[in-house]
């Protein structure tokens, strides 16, 4: 439950006159009646956040819990945290394919994308991977799904399955170059009503219009650094770095990717 800050002012003023001590506390009344209170000693940032469309939001800063809201925390196998793109420890994940690393979140139904939906997800990543196809976000239960790779010239891609009849969309995999350069790059994939468009750093690199989709939605568990293809093992294991995975039950404007990327 997203709560609703509606005492902030009090948190402004008491900063604002200086000293807070560790007996200062921020008081939020709830429209539910309750009251939740915080000593102001322990909150570093507050943020006032009503896109409701941001269904889950990863920055992995030293976990891999997820700060949207929506409480749909990450269960970390064997990835580590590393420096993110700012060179700032333990701000990223770093999957090993060797350690089969991966990070798994349980199925949840704001993570199902229903019939005629649209949805983005957006990454920060690093690779070196050559000739192999590699795994960053998938939802994909063999049957139904999106998922969001790296194929095997090092060209980023989002596709998407549904059920019969309709089967494969999106698929964007061209003019955006290699991307398992070693260096950190955002990429972006989503679909707006029948349009695919993936970018890269910001940029669009790629666009398909095709068939309407069906519903991706299924029971499988969302996975970070691996595809599970609904079956244990899992397999496609990222080796290299992820960062800052969020995921949308919505497209995304140029400006709003713009923003992601010149977010630090
Ligand atoms: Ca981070
Ligand atoms: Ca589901």
């Amino acid at each position: 439950m997203k709560i609703r800050i509606i005492l902030a002012v009090v948190m402004a003023v008491a900063v604002g006159v200086g000293v807070v001590s560790a007996e200062d506390q921020m008081i939020i009344k709830l429209k539910s009646g309750g009251v939740a209170t915080f000593s102001l000693a322990d909150i570093d940032t507050i943020k006032f956040d009503d896109d409701t469309t941001l269904v889950a939001h990863y920055p992995f800063n030293g976990n891999a819990d997820d700060a949207s809201g929506n409480g749909l925390n990450g269960t970390v196998h064997g990835a580590t945290l590393t420096a993110d793109r700012f060179g700032i420890a333990n701000r990223a994940y770093h999957f090993s394919a060797q350690d089969s690393a991966y990070i798994s979140v349980e199925d949840n139904d704001l993570l199902d994308v229903r019939e005629g939906e649209d949805f983005a997800i957006s990454i920060w990543m690093r690779t070196t991977v050559q000739d192999l196809e590699i795994v960053a976000v998938s939802k994909y239960s063999g049957g139904s799904g999106p998922q969001l790779f790296v194929d095997t010239s090092g060209t980023a891609r989002i596709w998407a399955r549904d059920p019969n009849p309709r089967g494969w969309h999106g698929g964007v995999d061209f003019h955006n170059g290699p991307v398992n350069d070693g260096e950190w790059h955002m990429l972006t994939g989503m679909r707006r009503r029948s349009v695919w468009t993936i970018w890269v750093d910001g940029r669009q690199t790629g666009e398909i219009d095709e068939q309407s989709m069906g519903s991706l939605a299924n029971g499988t568990i969302l996975v970070f650094g691996c595809s599970n293809f609904g079956n244990f093992p899992m397999n496609a294991y990222w080796e290299g770095e992820l960062d800052d995975i969020s995921i949308y039950r919505r497209a995304l404007t140029e400006a709003e990717i713009q923003g992601l990327f010149n977010q630090r």
